[in-house]
């Protein structure tokens, strides 16, 4: 480890959020040191800002947040092939620790033992400088920035949710929730080529990026019940959709998901909630409504460098906001207050 300057974030505790100096650590085999570039702030990252843990995993000691990112190699490690200096990269900042049956079958996001950046204990990659296992580093064409580079780890975990949801051509399909993850779906959805797209939110801001971004239908979410929402989505498609993707993780729009969806169809969990919610499980069972879950994403990062670099999808319009990497406390407290979309750190500025 050298002494040369790396400014980062860092968790320090619940509220307790720091810009602060770390060493430069130096990649091992197989690893590459990246100058970091973009790195997108997640609500999971403001979480471990404000509670110090997410679901199980607890934050022991101050950990570095971030798990968005691109970067620029640096250094590379010993063994290092596929990778040269000045490449730039997007990071698939979770992996597996040993190759099990899981990574055997390819589904290597469901293995026990995985690495995960801004996942305790291991720093993420809000720093200048930042190590990781090159395998899971994907070069970037030129037509693709290093700003769409960082959002190929939330436009992944949409991609897998339209994987997992059996999202079919011609379809019509709801989401619910007009957030990062909720739009992100929709492009994806619609570059699979589905026929409509309805989505519901609370908020009317989200719901207009939402139109800006092609949407078929906004559903306002008003005080009413689950059922009336139901035929609120039925009433814009013209019938029942085919596939529900629900993003908020609440009690309410899971079960609206569950009511709206035709029978045979699917309901995709993506949003977390609390452990334990009431889902109307007697209505989907005898409709043959399948409700899947999902858990990140696996072999993902080549289709959607692909998507980008084809202009299949458009991810920039969703960047609301841009911070230097020395203004990061005022980025998160944005994303904190929901007031944008998506919030970018540039790490290269500071
Ligand atoms: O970008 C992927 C991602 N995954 C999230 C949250 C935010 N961003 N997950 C929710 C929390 N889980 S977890 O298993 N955990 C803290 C590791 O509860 C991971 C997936
Ligand atoms: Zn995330």
């Amino acid at each position: 480890m050298s002494r040369q300057n790396n400014l980062s974030v860092m968790a320090h505790g619940p509220g307790d959020l720091r810009l602060e100096d770390i060493p430069i650590p130096e990649p091992g085999p197989n690893e590459v040191l990246l100058q970091m570039n973009a790195v997108g702030i997640c609500r999971s990252d403001v979480h471990y800002w404000e509670h110090g843990r997410l679901g199980s995993f607890y934050m022991e000691k101050p950990m570095v947040l971030g798990h968005e990112g691109a970067g620029t190699v640096t250094k590379v490690g010993l063994g290092v092939q596929h990778l040269k200096v000045g490449d730039r990269v997007a990071i698939e900042p979770a992996y597996p620790l040993h190759n099990d049956q899981f990574c055997k079958s390819g589904r290597y996001n469901l293995s026990p033992t995985m690495f995960c950046s801004a996942t305790p204990p291991y720093h993420g990659q809000l720093s200048q400088y930042y190590v990781h296992n090159a395998n899971y580093c994907f070069k970037l064409p030129d037509c693709v920035s290093c700003e769409e580079g960082a959002f190929i780890e939330p436009l992944s975990v949409a991609i897998h949710a339209c994987r997992r949801a059996r999202v079919k051509m011609g379809s019509k399909i709801l989401i619910c929730g007009a957030g990062p993850i909720g739009l992100l779906n929709l492009l994806v959805a619609k570059a699979m080529g589905v026929a409509q797209v309805a989505i519901c939110d609370l908020s009317i801001s989200r719901l207009e990026k939402a139109k800006e971004l092609g949407v078929n239908f906004i559903i306002k979410v008003e005080k009413q019940t689950p059922q009336d929402l139901a035929q609120k989505v039925w009433a814009v498609l013209g019938e029942m959709p085919c596939t529900s993707i629900e993003c908020t993780g609440t009690e309410f729009c899971v079960q609206a998901a569950v009511y709206a969806t035709q029978s045979g169809g699917t309901v995709l969990l993506v949003g977390h909630g609390p452990d334990l919610v009431s889902v109307p499980l007697l209505n989907a069972a005898i409709r043959e409504v399948d409700i899947r879950g999902m858990f990140r994403y696996c072999n993902t990062y080549p289709m959607a460098i692909a998507m980008l670099a084809s202009k299949k999808v458009d991810v920039k319009p969703l960047i609301t906001h841009r911070f230097p990497l020395s203004r990061a406390i005022e980025a998160f407290e944005i994303t904190r207050k929901q007031l944008g979309i998506k919030v970018m750190l540039k790490c290269d500025q500071v």
